[in-house]
């Protein structure tokens, strides 16, 4: 693809859009940014754009700004419905993400991880198994530095692992991961792409451009994803923690088997991982497929899961007090996150939700709350709507910011209680994002612990 004098019209001035419009003016695009802010509330991306020649369009532009416009890439975060992107298919231009573009520019394997959750946790391990493999690879996408960034500059790179969201996936074309996974598909972002069903479309293009001779990892506890399995032009590995799979690999007893290879026993044993919890096992399982099959040795895997204790935010442990243990889960921020992270305890849970809602139905958290929960404290803009949806399932403090939501969980904790925080929800009504959200959960816990 060639951008020199390419008239590209980005959309947004994000993470997404700085990395961008970097790379495109770099390629001799002629380069202009819209995005619905005003300049004082974008010093960050301004700054970072720097002083690549670029057009600035803000405070919410008209559809005049596609005039002479030869491509439109849209920040993940810009719903397909926004006005510009409405605007430029009808007038025929090309509307592209900006990992498509990203893909057309990379000459390395890339391997792609999407999923409802676990794909940050997921990506990041089949990261660390390579480089305990020796090999040199680039980790990111919707993780936070963009592929678009390494786009071009991944020579000296043997695997591009990226986690890409259903936003990206809307927006491609041509994309065509050689190892793609998809770990699990349960309702988020309804918001964004109007129903399940566009959510769901938009998650399995990951698989579209994929041929013999490409991998397809699924998880074959899901009945939907498994439906999947006969329509693939990849070759197809499965994950399952509650059957046993021919190809792939399956929970049995207190190890992790893999049944890819006919004749050999791989097994691994659970005893021996730091991560806890079924929904990582069914991540490490999916990993380890990916990474067995572009030959990175069992000793490489065995090293890594002996030592990797996962990333911040998610159901990470913050401190221990009179008994209390308190955990940040910020990244749970959709209803199946919730039941998964309760999942993960075996001990009361006083969990904190809310936050601003993206259209999901908490209703469907009343069996685990009766299970785990001692309590719910529900905080942030969505919070009557959530005690509207949970009923009397559970006892319910409703409080109004996630601070007085978290003295009240530590004034009604009793020893041996676990303090939640799975918000089930976007930060945004509060805070810039989870990880702001996360952080003040941890320094607020650590001041009452240090004042106890
Ligand atoms: N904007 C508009 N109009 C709109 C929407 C947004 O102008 O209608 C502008 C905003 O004013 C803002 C910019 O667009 O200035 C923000 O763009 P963005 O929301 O796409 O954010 P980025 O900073 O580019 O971050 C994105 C991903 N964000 C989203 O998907 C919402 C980041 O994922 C990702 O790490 C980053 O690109 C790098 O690839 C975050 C996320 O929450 C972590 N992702 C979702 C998830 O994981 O569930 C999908």
């Amino acid at each position: 693809m060639d951008l020199s004098g390419c008239r590209t019209l980005i959309v947004g001035l994000g993470r997404t859009g700085v990395a961008t419009a970097r790379f495109c003016a770099g390629k001799g695009a002629t380069v202009a940014v819209a995005d619905e802010k005003e300049a004082f509330e974008l010093e960050d991306g301004i700054a970072a754009i720097g002083d690549v020649s670029v057009e600035l369009k803000l405070g919410g532009p008209g559809n005049e700004v596609l005039s002479a416009v030869d491509l439109v890439i849209p920040s993940p975060g810009v719903p397909p419905v926004h006005h510009l992107l409405r605007a430029a298919r009808e007038r025929g231009i090309p509307v592209m993400s900006e990992i498509e573009l990203a893909y057309r520019y990379v000459k390395t394997p890339i391997i792609a991880v999407t999923g409802t959750n676990g794909k940050t946790t997921t990506t990041e391990l089949i990261g660390e198994f390579f480089t305990s493999w020796g090999k040199k690879v680039f980790v990111g996408g919707n993780i936070g530095n963009p592929l678009i960034g390494i786009a071009g500059n991944d020579d000296e790179c043997e695997y591009l692992v990226v986690e890409v969201s259903s936003f990206q996936l809307m927006w491609i074309d041509r994309f065509r991961p050689f190892i793609s996974l998809l770990l699990n598909v349960t309702p988020d972002h309804i918001d964004y792409h109007g129903s399940f069903g566009e959510y769901r479309r938009a998650k399995e293009r990951i698989f579209e451009n994929q041929t013999g001779g490409d991998l397809a990892i699924l998880n074959g506890d899901d009945p939907e994803i498994a439906s999947l399995g006969g329509m693939m032009t990849a070759d197809v590995a499965w994950f399952s923690s509650s059957l046993v799979v021919e190809r792939g690999m399956f929970r049995k007893g207190n190890f992790l088997c893999c049944s890819m290879r006919e004749g050999t026993e791989e097994s691994y044993p659970i005893d021996a991982i730091r991560l806890r919890g079924n929904h990582n096992y069914e991540n490490i399982m999916a990993a380890i497929l990916a990474a067995r099959r572009c030959g990175c040795p069992p000793q490489a895997v065995r090293r890594t899961l002996e030592t990797f204790s996962g990333l911040p935010h998610r159901i990470e442990f913050v401190e221990e007090a009179k008994g209390v243990e308190f955990y940040n889960d910020s990244k749970g921020t959709n209803v199946d996150a919730v039941i998964r992270a309760l999942e993960a305890f075996s001990k009361p849970v006083v969990l904190l939700l809310g936050g601003r809602n993206k259209g999901g139905d908490f209703a469907r958290l009343a069996g685990s709350l009766k299970e785990k929960a001692r309590m719910t404290v529900l905080f942030g803009e969505a919070r009557h709507d959530i005690r509207t949806m949970l009923g009397d399932a559970v006892k319910t403090v409703v409080v109004e910011t996630l601070k007085e939501a978290i003295d009240t969980a530590w004034s009604s904790s009793r020893p041996g209680d676990a303090v939640l925080l799975s918000p089930g929800c976007a930060s945004f009504d509060e805070f810039h994002n989870y990880q702001e959200r996360g952080d003040l959960f941890k320094q607020t816990v650590r001041r009452l612990v240090e004042g106890r």
